[in-house]
């Protein structure tokens, strides 16, 4: 038995009461939404993608449902209880989306990781959430040697490892499933949590967090609405599909409500991403800014048959007013951006809105009961149309993340007194409504829509015993958005280290995390504050390296 959930900050009770009355909270649970949709839309082609073995698989609803079914009973077979948590760390193929509705249907809690993360994020989930198994698919990635070095990470904190499922490994062609066992009705109601979706910019101890049934499939369904989703629409998932974005805004869960389609890409190269939109006859897909820029350039070169696409959109990082413009001429189809949080908060433009602010804006919430305050450093609201940080609360936003008693001292400032979210994310609000992300108060890095906290990197490094100091800063990239630099500093005349990238895969790094410069300074701009504050430090070195490019 593992322990079960942990206590999670919620909405207060009058809160809840109103997010019922007004028809956004049902007492729909997932295990219903599974078998409620896959029975409805039984017959229709509901997932399209490559299977763990690398074959093309194409799934109804029915099959999707069988699926599932078989998922769950394999979660229990290894010893997976109703409430426990399962780390997800799957690649974009079909078993993901078996696991994920699987695990819904007998009521354990996904937590959704990265196939790219490694021991060192993999083993922080587990910890944190004291994850019963964690369901990999061996192939790019050797997963016993992984579980194994998940298992190391753990054993210091007393954690149990969790089973290892490699969905590689099954058989279903086999008839013979006699070995998995029936899974019994999952005991969860619409307000219990559901799963832990993970917060970008992960830093010592791992943000998780708890949404519920209620509150998601609300967003997912008012996000099907805004975003016209419906029985013809064919999704592409480029993205890796456990992001929140292609998850729910509006995201597979809003096509399976709706009896669209999905179809998974495992890499999101326009090569292969252009041939799928014209075979599968695509007419939605959803893209961080680097990607809508390379798939515009590609396109103008090879002149692909987009003509099945309606919407692209395009959100995670801001976007530029240039790309933005670009994307109706040259990708033939409507551009939606979208700012968003696995917090909760979703931002859309919407179909009715004039190009400029399409073009310029991030949107506007989903719900009319999204509640935002942009307010200074002293937390109280600036003028209208000034910026300022984004505050939010509302009927999808959470109120707390989940974790031991070690979160609550960041849940006291990551949230208000009286339950706002700090978005660390700066806005200004226009006459219209529509909000424009203008900059960042969080200390992230935001490469190519992947969060990154500065901390993690940093310490990582100082791990290294040549540094003697190490600050990641985000520098302004064409591409990327942001680059990850970290400057340092290393004991004086002692060479500057070399393996430094080198240090941070084996400290079991994911590799998107790996700077992409470093930088070594022999004294580190001083700040204003005697004691260091590694926030003003990093705008230094950031205002630093902007005047003193680095030549490396
Ligand atoms: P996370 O908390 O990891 O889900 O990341 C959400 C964060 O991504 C937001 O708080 C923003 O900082 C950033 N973000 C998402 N969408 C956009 C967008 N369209 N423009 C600018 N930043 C965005
Ligand atoms: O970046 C994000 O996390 C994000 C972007 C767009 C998100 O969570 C979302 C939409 O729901």
């Amino acid at each position: 038995m593992r322990s079960p959930l942990a206590a999670v900050p919620t909405w207060p009770e009058e809160a809840r009461a109103r997010y019922r009355s007004l028809g956004y909270w049902t007492e729909e649970t997932f295990a219903d939404f599974v078998t409620e949709r896959t029975t409805r839309y039984a017959e229709r082609l509901a997932v399209v993608g490559e299977d763990a073995h690398g074959e093309q698989a194409r799934w109804t609803y029915a099959d999707l449902a069988d699926r599932a079914e078989r998922a769950a009973g394999r979660l229990c077979a290894v010893g997976v209880a109703p409430g426990d948590r399962v780390v997800v760390a799957l690649p974009n193929i079909v078993e993901f989306v078996a696991v994920v509705l699987g695990a819904f249907r007998m009521g354990a809690l996904p937590v959704f990781a990265l196939a790219t993360h490694r021991e060192a994020e993999l083993g922080q989930f587990c910890a944190v959430s004291d994850a019963a198994a964690l369901v990999g698919c061996s192939g790019e990635v050797d997963l016993q040697d992984l579980h194994t070095r998940v298992a190391d990470v753990l054993a210091p904190y007393g954690v149990r490892p969790p089973a290892l499922i490699d969905v590689a490994s099954w058989d279903e062609a086999a008839t013979a499933d006699t070995a998995i066992p029936a899974v019994p009705p999952a005991p969860l109601g619409a307000e219990d949590v559901a799963f832990l979706q993970l917060s970008g910019g992960t830093s010592g101890t791992a943000k998780l967090i708890p949404r519920t049934a209620a509150d998601y499939l609300y967003s997912v369904r008012a996000s099907a609405d805004i975003c016209e989703v419906d029985a013809s629409t064919v999704m592409l998932v480029v993205l890796p599909v456990s992001h929140n974005f292609p998850m729910s805004s509006p995201g597979i869960l809003s096509v399976l409500d709706r009896g669209g389609r999905i179809v998974l890409a495992r890499e999101a190269s326009p090569r292969t991403a252009f041939a799928l939109i014209a075979a599968e006859q695509v007419t939605t897909v959803a893209l961080v800014p680097p990607l809508a820029q390379a798939w515009i350039s590609s396109a103008r070169r090879r002149r692909p048959d987009l003509t099945s696409l309606r919407s692209v959109q395009v959100g995670g990082a801001r976007l530029n007013d240039v790309t933005a413009q670009e994307v109706r001429p040259v990708l033939g189809a409507r551009l939606q951006q979208v700012f968003g949080m696995a917090e909760g908060l979703v931002s859309y433009t919407r179909a009715e809105d004039p190009d400029d602010l399409v073009h310029t804006t991030q949107g506007s919430p989903i719900s009319p009961d999204d509640e935002l305050r942009i307010v200074d450093a002293d937390d109280e609201p600036v003028a209208e149309g000034e910026e300022g940080s984004l505050l939010t609360r509302g009927p999808y936003t959470i109120r707390g993340y989940y974790g031991p008693a070690a979160i609550s001292s960041i849940n006291a400032t990551a949230f208000t007194e009286d339950g706002f979210y700090r978005t660390g994310d700066l806005v200004r609000r226009l006459p219209s409504g529509h909000l424009q992300v203008t900059g960042r108060d969080k200390d992230q890095i935001n490469r190519a829509g992947e969060k990154i906290a500065t901390d993690e990197i940093e310490g990582h490094l100082l791990t290294h015993p040549d540094l003697l100091d190490a600050v990641a800063v985000g520098l302004p990239d064409p591409f990327l958005g942001e680059q990850v630099c970290v400057v340092l500093r290393t004991e004086p005349g002692r060479p500057a280290p070399t393996d430094l990238a080198d240090h941070l895969r084996s400290a079991g790094l994911a590799t998107y995390k790996i700077p992409d410069r470093f930088v070594f300074l022999d004294e580190f701009p001083r700040t204003h504050v005697g004691k260091n504050s590694r926030r003003e430090l990093r705008a230094l070195l950031a205002t630093h390296l902007h005047t003193h490019p680095p030549t490396t």
